[in-house]
Protein backbone atom coordinates (compact mmCIF):
# COMPACT_ATOMS: atom_id res chain seq x y z
CA UNK A 1 0.00 0.00 0.00
CA UNK A 2 2.68 2.58 0.89
CA UNK A 3 4.50 1.47 -2.38
CA UNK A 4 1.09 2.53 -4.18
CA UNK A 5 0.50 5.57 -2.51
CA UNK A 6 4.34 6.62 -2.84
CA UNK A 7 4.15 6.06 -6.58
CA UNK A 8 1.07 7.99 -7.20
CA UNK A 9 2.44 10.68 -5.14
CA UNK A 10 5.42 11.02 -7.81
CA UNK A 11 2.98 10.63 -10.49
CA UNK A 12 0.95 14.18 -9.07
CA UNK A 13 4.14 15.60 -8.04
CA UNK A 14 5.83 15.45 -11.47
CA UNK A 15 2.50 16.42 -13.18
CA UNK A 16 2.79 19.71 -11.44
CA UNK A 17 6.14 19.68 -12.40
CA UNK A 18 5.66 19.34 -16.05
CA UNK A 19 2.31 21.30 -16.22
CA UNK A 20 4.51 24.17 -16.06
CA UNK A 21 5.41 24.20 -19.44
CA UNK A 22 1.61 22.48 -21.13
CA UNK A 23 -0.40 25.03 -18.63
CA UNK A 24 -1.56 24.78 -14.72
CA UNK A 25 -4.93 23.04 -15.84
CA UNK A 26 -3.20 20.22 -17.47
CA UNK A 27 -1.82 19.14 -14.00
CA UNK A 28 -3.21 15.84 -13.26
CA UNK A 29 -5.66 16.68 -9.69
CA UNK A 30 -6.42 20.14 -11.64
CA UNK A 31 -7.54 18.60 -14.51
CA UNK A 32 -9.73 15.77 -13.07
CA UNK A 33 -11.12 18.03 -10.57
CA UNK A 34 -11.49 20.40 -13.61
CA UNK A 35 -13.41 17.57 -15.45
CA UNK A 36 -15.26 16.73 -12.20
CA UNK A 37 -16.52 20.26 -11.53
CA UNK A 38 -17.99 19.98 -15.35
CA UNK A 39 -19.62 16.99 -15.75
CA UNK A 40 -21.04 15.79 -12.02
CA UNK A 41 -25.13 15.88 -11.91
CA UNK A 42 -26.21 19.05 -10.80
CA UNK A 43 -28.10 18.23 -7.39
CA UNK A 44 -24.27 16.57 -6.73
CA UNK A 45 -22.73 20.05 -7.20
CA UNK A 46 -25.33 22.11 -5.36
CA UNK A 47 -25.08 20.04 -2.45
CA UNK A 48 -21.36 20.89 -2.93
CA UNK A 49 -21.93 24.22 -3.10
CA UNK A 50 -24.73 23.99 0.23
CA UNK A 51 -22.16 22.15 2.07
CA UNK A 52 -18.92 23.56 1.52
CA UNK A 53 -20.61 27.60 0.60
CA UNK A 54 -17.02 28.98 -1.14
CA UNK A 55 -15.12 26.28 0.06
CA UNK A 56 -16.33 24.04 -2.88
CA UNK A 57 -13.07 23.56 -4.27
CA UNK A 58 -10.76 22.86 -1.55
CA UNK A 59 -13.17 19.97 -0.38
CA UNK A 60 -13.24 18.99 -3.98
CA UNK A 61 -9.85 18.42 -4.28
CA UNK A 62 -8.79 17.28 -0.76
CA UNK A 63 -11.71 14.88 -1.98
CA UNK A 64 -10.14 13.83 -5.00
CA UNK A 65 -6.80 13.37 -3.56
CA UNK A 66 -8.37 11.22 -0.49
CA UNK A 67 -10.01 8.66 -3.29
CA UNK A 68 -6.22 8.54 -5.12
CA UNK A 69 -4.65 7.76 -2.27
CA UNK A 70 -7.52 4.71 -1.22
CA UNK A 71 -7.32 3.57 -5.29
CA UNK A 72 -3.46 4.17 -5.45
CA UNK A 73 -3.24 1.46 -2.31
CA UNK A 74 -5.37 -1.11 -3.80
CA UNK A 75 -3.10 -0.79 -6.65
CA UNK A 76 -0.47 -1.19 -4.53
CA UNK A 77 -1.27 -4.42 -3.21
CA UNK A 78 -2.19 -5.62 -6.18
CA UNK A 79 0.89 -5.16 -7.76
CA UNK A 80 2.51 -6.84 -5.08
CA UNK A 81 0.27 -9.99 -6.57
CA UNK A 82 0.66 -9.86 -10.12
CA UNK A 83 2.68 -6.71 -11.04
CA UNK A 84 0.89 -6.75 -14.74
CA UNK A 85 -2.06 -4.99 -12.34
CA UNK A 86 0.19 -2.70 -11.18
CA UNK A 87 0.40 -1.16 -14.29
CA UNK A 88 -2.73 -1.42 -15.52
CA UNK A 89 -4.32 0.34 -12.55
CA UNK A 90 -1.50 3.10 -13.10
CA UNK A 91 -2.16 3.25 -16.55
CA UNK A 92 -5.93 3.72 -15.91
CA UNK A 93 -5.20 6.47 -13.83
CA UNK A 94 -2.74 8.44 -16.19
CA UNK A 95 -5.46 7.95 -19.30
CA UNK A 96 -7.92 9.70 -17.02
CA UNK A 97 -5.69 12.51 -16.29
CA UNK A 98 -5.06 12.84 -19.88
CA UNK A 99 -8.03 12.39 -21.21
CA UNK A 100 -9.26 14.74 -18.27
CA UNK A 101 -6.42 17.48 -19.48
CA UNK A 102 -6.95 16.99 -22.69
CA UNK A 103 -10.90 17.95 -23.11
CA UNK A 104 -10.47 21.47 -20.72
CA UNK A 105 -11.48 23.87 -22.86
CA UNK A 106 -8.36 25.88 -25.12
CA UNK A 107 -6.23 22.80 -23.36
CA UNK A 108 -3.02 22.57 -25.70
CA UNK A 109 -2.28 19.71 -27.88
CA UNK A 110 0.25 18.84 -25.13
CA UNK A 111 -2.11 19.04 -22.55
CA UNK A 112 -1.72 14.80 -21.25
CA UNK A 113 1.93 15.13 -21.22
CA UNK A 114 1.89 15.40 -17.35
CA UNK A 115 -0.09 13.08 -16.44
CA UNK A 116 1.16 10.36 -18.97
CA UNK A 117 5.11 11.23 -17.88
CA UNK A 118 3.72 10.86 -14.33
CA UNK A 119 2.31 7.86 -15.23
CA UNK A 120 5.56 6.91 -16.47
CA UNK A 121 7.59 7.42 -13.42
CA UNK A 122 4.98 5.90 -10.92
CA UNK A 123 5.76 2.79 -13.13
CA UNK A 124 8.85 2.73 -12.67
CA UNK A 125 8.98 3.93 -8.33
CA UNK A 126 6.19 1.26 -8.07
CA UNK A 127 8.64 -0.88 -9.56
CA UNK A 128 11.60 -0.19 -7.32
CA UNK A 129 9.52 -0.44 -4.62
CA UNK A 130 8.20 -3.63 -4.69
CA UNK A 131 11.38 -5.09 -5.90
CA UNK A 132 12.83 -3.85 -2.64
CA UNK A 133 9.55 -5.66 -0.63
CA UNK A 134 9.48 -9.00 -2.41
CA UNK A 135 13.82 -8.99 -1.65
CA UNK A 136 12.75 -9.24 2.12
CA UNK A 137 9.22 -11.09 1.79
CA UNK A 138 11.52 -13.59 0.23
CA UNK A 139 14.03 -14.43 2.88
CA UNK A 140 13.21 -16.96 5.29
CA UNK A 141 12.09 -15.84 8.80
CA UNK A 142 14.48 -16.85 11.24
CA UNK A 143 17.18 -15.17 13.73
CA UNK A 144 19.96 -15.52 10.87
CA UNK A 145 18.34 -13.29 8.71
CA UNK A 146 16.67 -10.61 11.20
CA UNK A 147 19.46 -8.36 10.46
CA UNK A 148 19.41 -8.03 6.68
CA UNK A 149 15.47 -7.77 6.92
CA UNK A 150 15.77 -5.37 8.86
CA UNK A 151 18.37 -3.57 6.95
CA UNK A 152 15.74 -4.23 3.74
CA UNK A 153 12.59 -2.93 5.48
CA UNK A 154 14.76 0.21 5.92
CA UNK A 155 15.87 1.11 2.85
CA UNK A 156 12.01 0.21 1.38
CA UNK A 157 11.05 3.20 4.07
CA UNK A 158 14.01 5.46 2.95
CA UNK A 159 12.94 4.80 -1.18
CA UNK A 160 9.11 5.52 -0.01
CA UNK A 161 10.53 8.65 1.72
CA UNK A 162 12.47 9.65 -1.02
CA UNK A 163 9.70 9.18 -3.33
CA UNK A 164 7.15 11.47 -1.08
CA UNK A 165 10.08 13.76 -1.04
CA UNK A 166 10.31 13.97 -4.74
CA UNK A 167 6.81 14.15 -4.93
CA UNK A 168 6.39 17.02 -2.50
CA UNK A 169 9.50 19.12 -4.38
CA UNK A 170 8.47 18.94 -7.80
CA UNK A 171 4.84 20.00 -6.86
CA UNK A 172 6.57 23.11 -4.90
CA UNK A 173 8.81 23.81 -7.73
CA UNK A 174 6.12 23.50 -9.89
CA UNK A 175 3.47 25.13 -8.19
CA UNK A 176 6.13 28.21 -7.47
CA UNK A 177 7.67 27.92 -11.23
CA UNK A 178 3.65 28.95 -12.38
CA UNK A 179 3.28 31.46 -9.65
CA UNK A 180 5.97 33.07 -11.59
CA UNK A 181 3.81 33.49 -14.24
CA UNK A 182 1.10 35.00 -12.36
CA UNK A 183 -0.40 38.78 -12.96
CA UNK A 184 0.01 40.32 -9.80
CA UNK A 185 3.04 42.46 -10.88
CA UNK A 186 1.06 43.31 -14.16
CA UNK A 187 -2.40 44.31 -12.11
CA UNK A 188 -0.02 46.71 -9.62
CA UNK A 189 1.22 48.81 -12.53
CA UNK A 190 -2.11 49.66 -13.69
CA UNK A 191 -3.21 53.55 -13.18
CA UNK A 192 -6.86 53.57 -13.13
CA UNK A 193 -8.45 55.94 -15.39
CA UNK A 194 -10.96 58.52 -13.97
CA UNK A 195 -14.64 58.00 -14.12
CA UNK A 196 -16.97 60.21 -17.05
CA UNK A 197 -19.60 59.95 -14.63
CA UNK A 198 -18.57 58.92 -10.91
CA UNK A 199 -20.28 57.28 -8.83
CA UNK A 200 -22.81 59.10 -6.12
CA UNK A 201 -21.59 60.16 -3.22
CA UNK A 202 -22.50 57.47 0.03
CA UNK A 203 -25.23 59.27 2.06
CA UNK A 204 -24.48 59.81 5.81
CA UNK A 205 -27.23 56.88 6.58
CA UNK A 206 -25.34 53.96 5.51
CA UNK A 207 -23.75 51.72 7.88
CA UNK A 208 -25.99 52.06 10.90
CA UNK A 209 -23.71 51.68 14.33
CA UNK A 210 -24.82 47.97 14.49
CA UNK A 211 -22.68 45.10 15.91
CA UNK A 212 -22.53 42.64 13.12
CA UNK A 213 -24.26 44.21 10.81
CA UNK A 214 -22.70 43.88 7.19
CA UNK A 215 -21.20 46.69 5.73
CA UNK A 216 -22.66 48.78 3.34
CA UNK A 217 -19.49 48.22 0.78
CA UNK A 218 -18.15 44.91 0.88
CA UNK A 219 -14.64 44.67 1.45
CA UNK A 220 -12.60 42.88 -1.68
CA UNK A 221 -11.24 40.50 0.75
CA UNK A 222 -14.11 39.87 2.15
CA UNK A 223 -16.65 39.55 -0.83
CA UNK A 224 -17.50 36.03 -1.67
CA UNK A 225 -15.90 34.44 -4.57
CA UNK A 226 -18.24 31.62 -6.95
CA UNK A 227 -16.53 30.28 -10.16
CA UNK A 228 -15.36 26.99 -11.83
CA UNK A 229 -11.72 27.98 -11.88
CA UNK A 230 -10.00 25.39 -9.55
CA UNK A 231 -6.59 27.25 -11.21
CA UNK A 232 -7.77 30.98 -10.83
CA UNK A 233 -6.51 32.42 -14.84
CA UNK A 234 -3.85 35.03 -15.15
CA UNK A 235 -3.99 37.03 -17.67
CA UNK A 236 -1.93 39.35 -18.42
CA UNK A 237 -3.67 42.88 -19.80
CA UNK A 238 -0.84 43.52 -22.29
CA UNK A 239 -1.91 40.16 -23.80
CA UNK A 240 -5.81 40.69 -23.24
CA UNK A 241 -7.75 40.84 -26.15
CA UNK A 242 -11.93 41.64 -26.76
CA UNK A 243 -14.32 41.23 -28.97
CA UNK A 244 -17.83 41.52 -29.70
CA UNK A 245 -18.76 39.35 -32.77
CA UNK A 246 -21.85 36.83 -34.14
CA UNK A 247 -24.95 38.66 -34.97
CA UNK A 248 -23.94 42.30 -34.98
CA UNK A 249 -23.53 44.79 -38.21
CA UNK A 250 -19.76 45.73 -36.82
CA UNK A 251 -18.08 43.25 -35.20
CA UNK A 252 -15.54 45.09 -32.64
CA UNK A 253 -12.40 43.88 -31.03
CA UNK A 254 -10.16 46.06 -28.53
CA UNK A 255 -7.07 45.78 -26.36
CA UNK A 256 -7.31 47.12 -22.92
CA UNK A 257 -5.20 49.94 -23.68
CA UNK A 258 -8.68 50.76 -25.49
CA UNK A 259 -10.91 49.81 -23.34
CA UNK A 260 -9.28 52.35 -20.51
CA UNK A 261 -9.48 54.99 -22.76
CA UNK A 262 -13.11 54.79 -23.03
CA UNK A 263 -15.72 57.02 -21.21
CA UNK A 264 -16.12 55.34 -17.81
CA UNK A 265 -18.70 55.04 -15.29
CA UNK A 266 -18.41 54.29 -11.62
CA UNK A 267 -21.61 52.84 -9.94
CA UNK A 268 -22.40 50.76 -6.51
CA UNK A 269 -23.37 47.08 -7.87
CA UNK A 270 -24.46 44.36 -5.60
CA UNK A 271 -23.70 41.19 -7.16
CA UNK A 272 -25.37 37.82 -5.87
CA UNK A 273 -24.94 34.04 -6.56
CA UNK A 274 -28.53 32.16 -7.37
CA UNK A 275 -26.65 29.60 -5.17
CA UNK A 276 -27.31 31.19 -2.37
CA UNK A 277 -29.75 29.51 0.16
CA UNK A 278 -32.21 32.11 2.25
CA UNK A 279 -29.86 33.58 4.79
CA UNK A 280 -26.82 32.70 2.72
CA UNK A 281 -23.50 35.31 2.14
CA UNK A 282 -23.68 34.72 -1.50
CA UNK A 283 -24.18 38.34 -1.98
CA UNK A 284 -21.61 41.13 -1.70
CA UNK A 285 -21.91 44.73 -2.92
CA UNK A 286 -18.78 46.58 -4.32
CA UNK A 287 -17.91 49.87 -6.34
CA UNK A 288 -17.39 49.06 -9.59
CA UNK A 289 -15.52 51.04 -12.67
CA UNK A 290 -16.00 49.93 -16.41
CA UNK A 291 -16.98 51.02 -19.61
CA UNK A 292 -20.75 51.25 -20.33
CA UNK A 293 -21.95 47.60 -22.62
CA UNK A 294 -24.44 49.61 -23.91
CA UNK A 295 -22.16 51.99 -25.43
CA UNK A 296 -20.19 49.28 -27.28
CA UNK A 297 -23.49 47.25 -28.10
CA UNK A 298 -24.50 50.24 -29.87
CA UNK A 299 -21.35 50.60 -31.55
CA UNK A 300 -21.36 46.72 -33.11
CA UNK A 301 -25.34 47.00 -33.83
CA UNK A 302 -26.78 43.58 -33.19
CA UNK A 303 -28.87 42.51 -35.73
CA UNK A 304 -32.90 41.30 -35.61
CA UNK A 305 -32.98 38.46 -33.34
CA UNK A 306 -29.83 38.60 -31.54
CA UNK A 307 -31.65 38.36 -28.12
CA UNK A 308 -28.80 36.82 -26.29
CA UNK A 309 -25.30 38.13 -25.45
CA UNK A 310 -22.93 35.05 -25.03
CA UNK A 311 -19.90 36.12 -23.14
CA UNK A 312 -16.89 34.13 -22.51
CA UNK A 313 -13.89 34.06 -20.01
CA UNK A 314 -10.79 32.74 -21.26
CA UNK A 315 -11.08 29.21 -19.15
CA UNK A 316 -14.22 28.31 -21.74
CA UNK A 317 -17.13 29.33 -18.74
CA UNK A 318 -19.58 30.92 -20.69
CA UNK A 319 -22.97 32.72 -19.74
CA UNK A 320 -25.86 34.30 -22.08
CA UNK A 321 -27.67 37.64 -21.01
CA UNK A 322 -30.58 39.12 -22.76
CA UNK A 323 -28.91 41.79 -25.06
CA UNK A 324 -32.42 43.49 -23.97
CA UNK A 325 -31.01 44.08 -20.42
CA UNK A 326 -27.57 45.45 -21.55
CA UNK A 327 -29.25 48.39 -23.36
CA UNK A 328 -32.23 48.96 -21.93
CA UNK A 329 -30.16 52.05 -19.81
CA UNK A 330 -29.08 50.20 -16.77
CA UNK A 331 -25.51 50.42 -15.60
CA UNK A 332 -24.47 46.90 -17.29
CA UNK A 333 -20.58 47.39 -17.80
CA UNK A 334 -17.31 45.75 -18.46
CA UNK A 335 -15.64 46.52 -15.47
CA UNK A 336 -11.84 46.81 -14.54
CA UNK A 337 -12.03 48.08 -10.74
CA UNK A 338 -13.47 47.16 -7.63
CA UNK A 339 -13.46 49.47 -4.84
CA UNK A 340 -10.99 51.67 -6.49
CA UNK A 341 -8.25 49.04 -7.14
CA UNK A 342 -7.95 46.82 -10.20
CA UNK A 343 -9.91 43.77 -9.92
CA UNK A 344 -8.52 41.20 -8.07
CA UNK A 345 -7.03 38.66 -9.73
CA UNK A 346 -9.89 35.86 -8.70
CA UNK A 347 -12.54 38.40 -9.36
CA UNK A 348 -11.81 38.72 -13.24
CA UNK A 349 -8.99 40.87 -13.33
CA UNK A 350 -8.66 42.57 -16.09
CA UNK A 351 -11.89 42.62 -16.87
CA UNK A 352 -15.35 41.39 -16.54
CA UNK A 353 -19.01 41.92 -16.80
CA UNK A 354 -21.26 43.33 -14.00
CA UNK A 355 -25.24 43.94 -15.14
CA UNK A 356 -27.48 45.21 -12.15
CA UNK A 357 -30.26 43.03 -11.40
CA UNK A 358 -29.35 39.61 -12.83
CA UNK A 359 -27.57 36.75 -10.82
CA UNK A 360 -23.85 35.86 -11.02
CA UNK A 361 -24.22 33.14 -13.41
CA UNK A 362 -26.26 35.01 -16.10
CA UNK A 363 -24.47 38.21 -16.33
CA UNK A 364 -20.88 38.50 -14.04
CA UNK A 365 -18.63 36.55 -16.42
CA UNK A 366 -15.09 36.88 -14.96
CA UNK A 367 -11.73 36.83 -16.65
CA UNK A 368 -14.55 37.94 -20.20
CA UNK A 369 -12.94 37.61 -23.55
CA UNK A 370 -15.54 38.33 -26.21
CA UNK A 371 -19.48 38.35 -26.54
CA UNK A 372 -21.03 36.97 -29.34
CA UNK A 373 -24.15 38.07 -30.43
CA UNK A 374 -26.59 35.01 -30.47
CA UNK A 375 -30.40 33.89 -29.24
CA UNK A 376 -31.82 31.89 -26.47
CA UNK A 377 -33.32 29.51 -28.98
CA UNK A 378 -29.60 28.71 -30.79
CA UNK A 379 -27.32 28.61 -27.51
CA UNK A 380 -27.50 27.35 -23.94
CA UNK A 381 -25.00 28.84 -21.36
CA UNK A 382 -22.56 26.61 -19.17
CA UNK A 383 -24.96 26.35 -16.23
CA UNK A 384 -28.27 26.27 -18.50
CA UNK A 385 -27.17 22.82 -19.67
CA UNK A 386 -27.12 21.98 -16.28
CA UNK A 387 -30.32 22.74 -15.41
CA UNK A 388 -30.82 26.73 -14.52
CA UNK A 389 -32.96 28.76 -16.10
CA UNK A 390 -31.72 30.55 -18.62
CA UNK A 391 -33.42 33.84 -17.30
CA UNK A 392 -32.05 34.59 -13.64
CA UNK A 393 -33.38 38.52 -12.94
CA UNK A 394 -32.62 38.27 -9.14
CA UNK A 395 -35.32 37.79 -6.61
CA UNK A 396 -36.48 40.20 -3.97
CA UNK A 397 -35.10 38.85 -0.57
CA UNK A 398 -34.07 39.85 2.78
CA UNK A 399 -31.38 38.49 5.48
CA UNK A 400 -30.78 39.32 9.08
CA UNK A 401 -27.32 39.62 10.51
CA UNK A 402 -27.60 39.83 13.80
CA UNK A 403 -28.70 38.44 16.21
CA UNK A 404 -27.31 35.23 14.77
CA UNK A 405 -29.20 31.85 14.50
CA UNK A 406 -29.13 30.16 17.41
CA UNK A 407 -27.16 32.93 19.49
CA UNK A 408 -28.39 34.09 22.99
CA UNK A 409 -28.91 37.66 23.30
CA UNK A 410 -29.94 40.02 27.00
CA UNK A 411 -33.28 40.86 27.48
CA UNK A 412 -33.80 44.88 26.89
CA UNK A 413 -33.93 46.24 23.66
CA UNK A 414 -32.09 44.56 21.02
CA UNK A 415 -31.24 46.07 17.22
CA UNK A 416 -31.72 43.17 15.11
CA UNK A 417 -30.55 43.83 11.57
CA UNK A 418 -29.10 43.00 8.23
CA UNK A 419 -29.66 43.64 4.48
CA UNK A 420 -32.24 43.59 2.10
CA UNK A 421 -32.16 43.28 -2.08
CA UNK A 422 -34.00 43.50 -4.76
CA UNK A 423 -31.47 44.60 -7.49
CA UNK A 424 -32.30 47.27 -9.94
CA UNK A 425 -36.21 47.40 -8.55
CA UNK A 426 -35.22 48.91 -5.36
CA UNK A 427 -36.06 47.73 -1.69
CA UNK A 428 -38.90 50.04 -0.34
CA UNK A 429 -39.47 48.66 3.55
CA UNK A 430 -38.36 46.09 5.19
CA UNK A 431 -40.48 44.26 8.11
CA UNK A 432 -39.41 42.39 11.07
CA UNK A 433 -41.93 39.61 13.08
CA UNK A 434 -41.39 38.41 16.20
CA UNK A 435 -42.75 34.73 16.87
CA UNK A 436 -46.47 34.96 15.85
CA UNK A 437 -46.59 39.25 16.05
CA UNK A 438 -47.66 41.43 13.84
CA UNK A 439 -45.23 42.35 10.98
CA UNK A 440 -43.47 45.75 12.76
CA UNK A 441 -41.63 48.23 9.81
CA UNK A 442 -38.05 48.32 10.14
CA UNK A 443 -35.89 51.47 9.64
CA UNK A 444 -33.71 51.33 6.20
CA UNK A 445 -30.68 52.80 5.91
CA UNK A 446 -29.87 54.81 3.49
CA UNK A 447 -28.91 53.82 -0.69
CA UNK A 448 -27.59 54.97 -3.15
CA UNK A 449 -29.54 53.31 -6.01
CA UNK A 450 -31.91 50.58 -7.05
CA UNK A 451 -29.32 48.48 -7.66
CA UNK A 452 -27.54 48.09 -4.03
CA UNK A 453 -28.75 46.06 -1.13
CA UNK A 454 -30.08 48.20 1.46
CA UNK A 455 -29.18 47.56 5.36
CA UNK A 456 -31.71 47.61 7.97
CA UNK A 457 -32.48 47.94 11.83
CA UNK A 458 -35.23 47.34 14.00
CA UNK A 459 -35.45 47.78 17.65
CA UNK A 460 -37.04 44.55 19.88
CA UNK A 461 -37.81 44.86 23.43
CA UNK A 462 -36.80 41.16 24.15
CA UNK A 463 -38.76 39.47 26.85
CA UNK A 464 -36.59 36.41 28.15
CA UNK A 465 -37.21 33.15 27.05
CA UNK A 466 -36.70 31.18 23.50
CA UNK A 467 -37.95 33.96 19.75
CA UNK A 468 -38.48 33.13 16.73
CA UNK A 469 -37.75 36.39 14.21
CA UNK A 470 -38.66 36.51 10.64
CA UNK A 471 -38.02 39.28 7.92
CA UNK A 472 -39.00 40.11 4.47
CA UNK A 473 -38.66 42.92 1.91
CA UNK A 474 -40.87 44.74 -0.45
CA UNK A 475 -40.05 46.45 -3.94
CA UNK A 476 -40.66 49.43 -5.88
CA UNK A 477 -43.08 46.63 -8.01
CA UNK A 478 -45.36 46.82 -4.91
CA UNK A 479 -44.79 43.03 -4.33
CA UNK A 480 -43.65 41.55 -1.04
CA UNK A 481 -41.54 39.28 -0.49
CA UNK A 482 -42.81 35.60 -0.73
CA UNK A 483 -42.95 33.31 2.39
CA UNK A 484 -42.48 30.07 -0.05
CA UNK A 485 -39.63 28.53 0.49
CA UNK A 486 -38.16 27.80 -2.76
CA UNK A 487 -34.76 26.18 -3.52
CA UNK A 488 -31.68 27.95 -5.13
CA UNK A 489 -32.09 25.75 -8.19
CA UNK A 490 -33.33 26.32 -10.95
CA UNK A 491 -33.82 30.11 -10.57
CA UNK A 492 -33.03 31.33 -6.92
CA UNK A 493 -34.08 30.62 -3.58
CA UNK A 494 -37.19 32.66 -1.89
CA UNK A 495 -38.58 32.16 1.34
CA UNK A 496 -38.85 34.49 4.83
CA UNK A 497 -35.01 34.48 6.80
CA UNK A 498 -35.95 33.06 10.18
CA UNK A 499 -34.13 32.83 13.38
CA UNK A 500 -34.71 31.55 16.63
CA UNK A 501 -32.94 33.52 19.42
CA UNK A 502 -32.52 32.83 23.24
CA UNK A 503 -33.53 35.80 25.60
CA UNK A 504 -31.82 35.69 28.97
N1 LIG B 1 -15.27 32.98 -15.76
C1 LIG B 1 -16.23 32.79 -14.86
N2 LIG B 1 -16.99 33.85 -14.49
C2 LIG B 1 -17.99 33.69 -13.59
C3 LIG B 1 -18.26 32.42 -13.02
C4 LIG B 1 -17.45 31.32 -13.43
O1 LIG B 1 -17.62 30.18 -12.99
N3 LIG B 1 -16.44 31.56 -14.34
N4 LIG B 1 -19.27 32.30 -12.09
C5 LIG B 1 -20.31 33.32 -12.08
C6 LIG B 1 -21.13 33.25 -10.88
S1 LIG B 1 -22.13 31.90 -10.73
C7 LIG B 1 -21.17 34.25 -9.95
S2 LIG B 1 -22.30 34.23 -8.70
C8 LIG B 1 -20.24 35.39 -10.04
C9 LIG B 1 -19.49 35.58 -8.73
O2 LIG B 1 -18.57 36.62 -8.84
P1 LIG B 1 -17.49 36.84 -7.68
O3 LIG B 1 -16.74 35.55 -7.55
O4 LIG B 1 -16.64 37.98 -8.10
O5 LIG B 1 -18.26 37.15 -6.42
O6 LIG B 1 -19.28 35.22 -11.07
C10 LIG B 1 -19.79 34.72 -12.28
N5 LIG B 1 -18.74 34.77 -13.25
MO1 LIG C 1 -23.39 32.16 -8.93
Amino acid sequence: MVAGVASAAVAVGLGELVAVWTGPRSAPLIAVGGAVIDLVPEPVKAAAISAFGVYDKVALLVGTSLLLVVFAALVGLAARRDFRWGVAGIMLFGLIGAAAALTRPNAGAAAFLPAVLGAAAAVGVLHLLLEVAARVEQLPDSPATAASRAAGRRRFLRLSAAGFGVALVSGYVGRALAARKDVQQARAAITLPQPTSPAPALPGTVNPPVAGLSEYVTPNGDFYRIDTALIVPQVDPATWQFRIHGRVARPITLNFEQLLARPMIERYVTLACVSNEVGGDLIGNARWLGVPLKDLLDEAGPLDGADQVVSRSVDGWNCGTPTAALRDGRDAMLAVAMNGEPLPVEHGFPVRMVVPGLYGYVSATKWVTELELSSFADFDAYWVRRGWAAQGPIKTESRIDTPREGGTVTAGMVTVAGVAWAQHRGVTAVEVRVDDGPWQPADLAGTVSPDTWRQWSFRWDAAPGEHTLAVRAADTSGQVQTEARADPAPDGATGWHTISVQVR
